[in-house]
């Protein structure tokens, strides 16, 4: 890949002192070397990152409780203002941002200057959200001389764990959401995307929130429980695998002390429907779109496509030529569409599906891939029955399954049957199979004739249902109320002596 322009990277990317930080509460446990792949010289070398341990997740709830009585009380207006900051720091800083999005998530320059506008949208709309729905107590209907109120307040201490395959915007995302609904927040992003938080939270205590109200810890899954299980954690928000979600929910039942809410969103075997009215060629460029970029590491990506038998042969020749169009490689070449998956291990699972497949089903394509480095090429298989792919598969695969025009129930099924329920994909033009096939399926977000990634914050609200999450939706109108609290005050109005400033609501 020599002779490509590559973006500037900082020099001080990888310089360990840099991830130790004033309000960051980790460094307990000894440094555990991460492998990190340097892009620019497209070598792996270990970044030692300092873990928390027991003590570190104790010293950070317990400071964040104390915050929580500061920041909660803050007015709304201040607590958006914070986030508005925060999306404006993130817009000048955009070009390091991206850089460390290239390094530690391995994405492509696409990618990652989506990723940063989409953490800035976060920060905006729950910050517009937030001075709606937390300013001034909401007048409820009551029969004379009774005054009623409603107001939304912030629950307490909020753990929010986030992932790396979208290391800065899930992470902003979930640290704003609960912070602009008043509670304190104590962050463990992915063990892999360390760095990028860290940065983020520095961000944020800069644009003006304080120390003491937000916390970053730092390790695997061990560290995420011991937060959890933390007998002052007051709700839970988390995106991630369905397995962990599970884990979550049972470390959160086993816990003496108040019930605590928990908000998933985890993964989908996500579908595609594509009849034989559809556009071939926009069917081809959307599949390769879903299923491949940013190499199939998002929760939305496509993973099995269902298409109809008249049109089979024409469409996958379709979708095999978009495959071969694609150029993988280093991501921070402007040039790749496909980048590296997040780690060695990833790659093996991958590779490890992709041996089982080649044996199991038909290779339709298997695209090449650069020998050194984590790269797993895209490939397509066909199955005779969706019933075959049983888990999510993440990564830049595509699983291909044939109906008969009279076997759409079937198909419908097969997809319910899975019991995910975040992305699909219809393509079609009869717009009573359209209205069918969205009224069947219980899925989060619906995409009609066009791609199933990219929701757009406040645009297209994302969430699932069942093994795909609990909801809210995130960058959605009803997100911030699940981290917070209702509060109804009913003051008798006609009593003497009652309390003047509660009795005018003031
Ligand atoms: C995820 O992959 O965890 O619609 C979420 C999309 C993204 C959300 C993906 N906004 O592709």
């Amino acid at each position: 890949n020599a002779g490509h322009a590559r973006i500037p990277l900082p020099r001080d990317l990888f310089q360990p002192e840099r991830i130790n930080s004033r309000g960051i509460e980790f460094g307990e446990r000894a440094a555990v070397n991460r492998l990190v792949t340097d892009v620019a010289t497209e070598r792996v070398s270990a970044v030692p990152v300092n873990y928390s341990g027991p003590n570190d997740v104790n010293r950070a709830v317990t400071t964040a409780r104390d915050g929580f009585s500061t920041w909660s009380r803050a007015p709304a207006t201040e607590r958006a203002a914070a986030l508005e900051r925060a999306a404006d720091l993130l817009e000048q800083r955009s070009a390091r941002f991206i850089a460390w999005l290239q390094r530690e998530g391995g994405k492509t320059l696409d990618d990652c200057v989506s990723e940063v506008r989409e953490a800035a949208d976060f920060c905006r709309y729950y910050a517009a959200e937030g001075r709606k729905l937390f300013g001034d107590a909401q007048p409820l209907p009551g029969p004379t001389g009774e005054r009623n109120t409603l107001r939304l307040r912030g629950r307490g201490v909020f753990a929010a764990i986030s992932p790396w395959n979208f290391p800065l915007a899930i992470f902003m995302g979930q640290v704003t959401a609960a912070l602009m609904a008043g509670n304190a927040v104590v962050a463990k992003p992915a063990e892999q995307t360390p760095r990028i938080a860290v940065e983020a939270v520095r961000l944020l205590h800069e644009a003006g929130i304080p120390v003491k109200a937000l916390h970053l810890i730092q390790g695997d899954g061990h560290i995420g429980a011991a937060l959890v299980a933390h007998r002052d954690i007051a709700g839970v928000v988390f995106t991630g695998s369905t397995e962990v979600a599970r884990s979550i929910n049972r470390v959160l039942a086993g816990k003496d002390g108040p019930i605590v809410p928990l908000i998933a969103e985890t993964g989908g075997i996500n579908a595609m429907i594509a009849d034989a009215t559809a556009l071939p060629e926009q069917v081809a460029d959307d599949v390769a779109t879903s299923a491949f970029r940013s190499a199939g590491q998002r929760c939305s990506a496509l993973r099995l496509l269902f298409v109809q038998e008249d049109v089979a042969d024409r469409i996958i020749e379709m979708i095999v030529g978009a495959a071969r169009e694609l150029k993988i490689g280093d991501p921070s070449d402007p040039a790749t569409h496909v980048g590296w998956v997040i780690d060695d291990d990833a790659r093996k699972r991958l590779d490890a599906h992709i041996a089982r497949m080649t044996r199991e089903a038909r290779v339709h394509f298997a695209g090449p891939a650069p020998s050194s480095g984590s790269f797993v090429a895209p490939h397509i298989f066909e199955l005779d029955d969706a019933r075959h792919l049983t888990e999510e598969v993440f990564g830049p695969i595509l699983h291909i399954v044939r109906y008969s025009s009279s076997a759409l129930d079937g198909v419908l099924e097969a997809i319910a049957d899975s019991g995910y329920g975040l992305t699909l994909g219809i393509h079609s033009r009869i717009d009573d199979t359209v209205e069918a096939v969205v009224d069947r399926l219980q899925v989060g977000n619906v995409y009609v004739n066009r791609n199933m990634i990219g929701a757009v914050v406040g645009v297209q609200p994302f969430g699932g249902h069942g093994l795909s999450g609990t909801g809210p939706k995130a960058g959605g109108p009803h997100y911030l109320t699940r981290f917070a609290t209702e509060q109804t005050v009913t003051v008798n109005t006609a009593a003497a002596g009652g309390n003047a400033a509660l009795m005018t609501g003031e």
